[in-house]
């Protein structure tokens, strides 16, 4: 049984999916998105960066005491070397799937989150920031048009951990003002993905499944909530011991 320390966001989503492909048996510790839970120095223990999701594996390959895992890039990669699924054994596919997957999780993610922050939660007025984060994300799907037009999934031939790690964040960029109809390749991936199954069930599940209130366009929050999120709350969970 692997316990994940969850919040329904397209981090937590990544694992969620994964936890289903690979058809492992899970428990859902979820951390309301602005509740700030997981600001403590207990959940400091498990992650000292304090950010979500986070897995622990209470029966890990080979025995011995239970693996912790947090940073959703070294947890997929984790999965897929426990299950030996969704990570091509070797050769050039191996790789070409690392590169997406890191590619990914140091790029993609940091400026799709960075857009989001801009669009849909700072005070509004910075232009300067929605228009440096929005192009950003604009042309990482450009990217990623590339990528698809020259290949079925973003590993190669299989569909991998990488596609796992990027289809939620690229399903979510019409909630910063962008039209897919410019990516066309993208938008027949993000279909792709999202037929299948275990992303149906990642995606469906009340226990992962996304809150309403996370989808909308402007999010308003109270001073609290705020603070959880970007603020004193959040900076002070850094220097918890
Ligand atoms: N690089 C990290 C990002 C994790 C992250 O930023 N998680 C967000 C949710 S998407 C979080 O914990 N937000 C709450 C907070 O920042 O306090 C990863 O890939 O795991």
């Amino acid at each position: 049984m692997i316990t994940l320390h969850y919040v329904a966001t397209a981090n937590g989503m990544k694992i969620a999916i994964a936890l289903e492909e690979m058809g492992l048996d899970y428990e859902v510790i979820d951390y309301p998105l602005f509740e700030g839970r997981h600001l403590t120095a207990e959940f400091r223990r498990l992650n000292p960066n304090c950010k979500l999701p986070v897995i622990v594996d209470n029966a890990p390959a080979g025995g011995g005491e239970p693996v912790t895992v947090f940073e959703t890039g070294a947890i997929l990669l984790y999965l897929a070397e426990k299950t030996g699924r969704f990570l091509p054994a070797g050769g050039s596919a191996r790789w070409q799937t690392i590169e997406w997957l890191v590619w990914q999780v140091a790029g993609h993610g940091p400026m799709n989150g960075q857009a989001h922050h801009f669009v849909r939660y700072a005070p509004e007025g910075q232009d300067y920031g929605v228009e440096r984060y929005r192009r950003e994300v604009v042309r990482l799907l450009n990217v990623l048009e590339y990528r698809l037009n020259e290949s079925a999934w973003l590993g190669g031939t299989e569909y991998t951990i990488a596609d796992m790690a990027t289809w939620h964040w690229t399903w979510a960029s019409p909630l910063l003002g962008i039209d897919m109809a410019d990516f066309p390749a993208v938008a027949r991936w993000i279909e792709a993905v999202g037929r299948r199954p275990a992303v149906i069930r990642a995606t469906t599940n009340p226990a992962t499944a996304l809150p309403v209130g996370n989808t909308q366009l402007r999010a308003k929050l109270s001073v609290e909530q705020w603070s959880n999120m970007f603020g004193d709350n959040m900076h002070r969970a850094a220097t918890l011991s």
